[in-house]
């Protein structure tokens, strides 16, 4: 717990510190923002969940056959574990494998799995996947579950070693289902990052009330507003932060000040063409396989093989 917080802490420090204020997005999921995470998959705007959901049912039969059938299923950032039953149903997997930083989700999420289905084998692993990982011993070719999008919150070069590492966990004739998030119309992707119940902007400024609470700060929470911008440019939605008046504070032992309209950029989330998501994958030393998408184009599910 304490490695956690100050962790937290020198991120909050060096991020604060510097001219483009920014603290990395893995910092926004405590428990009242995993929460608020699980709120947001479910609001009317935010289509990735529901699309990819989807996608899953739909191509159960081709996901199975191409994926591999009867393989063990290895879930990267299992979390709540929502979308791997469709998953473990498509390829008829008995073997689950979910890894997790987070001990307490995967504890729930194996107590529901375990409880829903007895003779599945499950082998979880509280380890961080962003670094090569060894498994136990599991028979035969693995299939990777990397779903969500949660790709999207890597930038480009991040992303192809996190995927090298995949694959390098996985080893030798694995396969990789992955959900990307597709490029769009701005307007579509800035309402599903500022929702109209204000859902998203809760799950933001808890990152402020979390800094309060762990690391005595004295934030006002009202001095800040979210913001959500689509950069072209870039091919990612931005969140900020944007302080609406002049605003000085403490944290982790810190003075901090903060001038009206400046911005504390506290998440990417990197969207992908169909070309741009190939691309990725051979970057990364996997060779796609197949592609669906809805038929709007919201999303894409992807079949890599190793
Ligand atoms: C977890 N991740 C894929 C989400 C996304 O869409 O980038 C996080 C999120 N942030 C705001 N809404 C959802």
């Amino acid at each position: 717990m304490a490695d956690v917080a100050s962790d937290f802490g020198e991120a909050v420090i060096s991020g604060l510190s510097q001219p483009r204020r920014i603290i990395p997005a893995r910092y926004l999921y405590d428990v009242r923002g995993s929460e608020l995470f699980e709120q947001i998959t479910r609001l009317p705007e935010y289509y990735p969940t529901r699309t990819e959901t989807l996608l899953l049912k739909r191509h159960a039969a081709d996901l199975g056959r191409l994926s591999g059938r009867g393989r063990p299923v290895v879930e990267f950032g299992a979390g709540s574990a929502a979308k791997t039953p469709l998953l473990l149903d498509a390829t008829g997997a008995t073997t689950y494998v979910p890894i997790d930083i987070s001990k307490e989700f995967l504890e729930g999420a194996m107590a529901r799995l375990a409880a829903a289905r007895p003779a599945l084998r499950i082998v979880p692993i509280a380890g961080d996947f962003t670094h090569p990982l060894k498994l136990p011993p599991l028979a035969g070719p693995l299939t990777g579950f990397f779903p969500g999008s949660t790709i999207g919150n890597f930038d480009h070069r991040s992303a192809v070693n996190l995927l090298r590492s995949l694959r390098q966990t996985l080893g030798p004739a694995a396969s990789l289902v992955i959900g990307i998030d597709s490029r769009k119309n701005s307007r579509l992707l800035e309402a599903a990052y500022d929702d109209a119940a204000g859902i998203t902007a809760a799950f933001n400024l808890n990152l402020l009330q979390r800094i309060n609470r762990e690391l005595d700060g004295t934030i006002p929470i009202d001095a800040f507003e979210h913001r959500a911008v689509w950069h072209d440019g870039l091919g990612r939605v931005e969140m900020h932060l944007v302080a609406n008046r002049d605003v000085a504070f403490a944290a982790a032992g810190r003075r901090f000040s903060m001038g009206a309209g400046e911005t504390i950029h506290t998440e990417n989330s990197y969207k992908y063409t169909l070309e741009e998501a190939r691309l990725l994958a051979r970057a990364s030393g996997w060779e796609p396989l197949a592609f669906w998408t809805d038929p709007d184009g919201l999303f894409g599910l992807h079949v890599w093989t190793a």
